[in-house]
């Protein structure tokens, strides 16, 4: 799984080896910020444009033979950050994507991964990312203290996933200041975008609140900003459309 598939990547690359890498790095970009931060409006919704190959509900999506130019038309389109798949098993991305992205946007990055050790946050940096995902449901509360600590350490933020009450104030509880309320069940894999309407309303306003999932059409993102989101994370509905900028057009106005 994951885990072993980091562990292959630590005996390639020591922890050693990956600080310095980090050091070298030109400095994070500031995520929060990108997706309006503080003055964070429904008016102004911001776009999390995500690049995915392939998903474990829906098999593969698209062959993205180009990551770097599918990220340059998010960024034309108006994305403020775009989100990279790095997973291989149920994504079919790798660190090579997020690399080839990095190289050609200015935009913050997200490493959208499944973060279960501190070595993967080194690792994010390492290649670029300026925010990474901590999945609430997946980590203890120790777990979400000491990677939002080092997250933050090393220059970056990070998006704090919730479906239920209870997780969302466990982020609360951690300090997450961009909370995403994922409306995909991880165990079902079912999209119910209701639930979105059902939660936002408990995340402080002071935080970014984040829909993620379940966008198709205007209409769904027009949901999503009367019940409350700062921004939207779409991912299968921008890389199986032809025209990708104009649609983040469509989903800006
Ligand atoms: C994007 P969609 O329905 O637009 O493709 O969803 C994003 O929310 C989804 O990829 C996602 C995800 C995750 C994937 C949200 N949280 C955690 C893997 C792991």
């Amino acid at each position: 799984g994951v885990k072993e598939d980091m562990e292959a990547r630590r005996r390639l690359v020591s922890p050693v080896e990956l600080k310095d890498r980090v050091a070298a790095a030109a400095p994070a970009r500031d995520a929060w910020a990108a997706l309006g931060g503080p003055s964070a409006t429904r008016e102004d919704l911001k776009v999390i444009a995500e690049i995915k190959r392939r998903s474990p509900s829906k098999g593969d999506l698209a062959p993205i033979e180009d990551p770097a130019s599918l990220a340059a038309q998010y960024e034309d389109g108006g994305a403020s950050v775009i989100s990279v798949l790095t997973e291989q098993r149920r994504f079919g991305g790798s660190l090579a994507d997020l690399d080839a992205v990095r190289a050609t946007v200015n935009i913050p990055l997200l490493r959208k991964d499944f973060t279960v050790d501190e070595y993967q946050i080194w690792e994010a940096r390492a290649h670029g990312a300026d925010l990474i995902l901590l999945i609430v449901a997946a980590l203890s509360d120790a777990q979400l203290a000491d990677y939002s600590a080092l997250s933050r350490e090393l220059g970056m933020n990070v998006l704090v996933e919730t479906h239920t009450e209870q997780e969302i104030e466990r982020a609360v509880a951690a300090n997450a200041r961009i909370i995403g309320v994922n409306v995909r069940n991880l165990k079902t894999l079912d999209v119910d975008r209701s639930l979105f309407a059902s939660l936002a309303g408990l995340i402080p306003a002071e935080a970014v609140i984040v829909a993620e999932s379940g966008v198709r059409s205007a209409d769904d993102v027009s949901h999503y900003a009367a019940s409350g989101a700062n921004a939207i994370l779409v991912g299968e509905a921008l890389v199986s459309d032809a025209t990708p900028r104009e649609r983040i057009n469509e989903f800006k106005a």
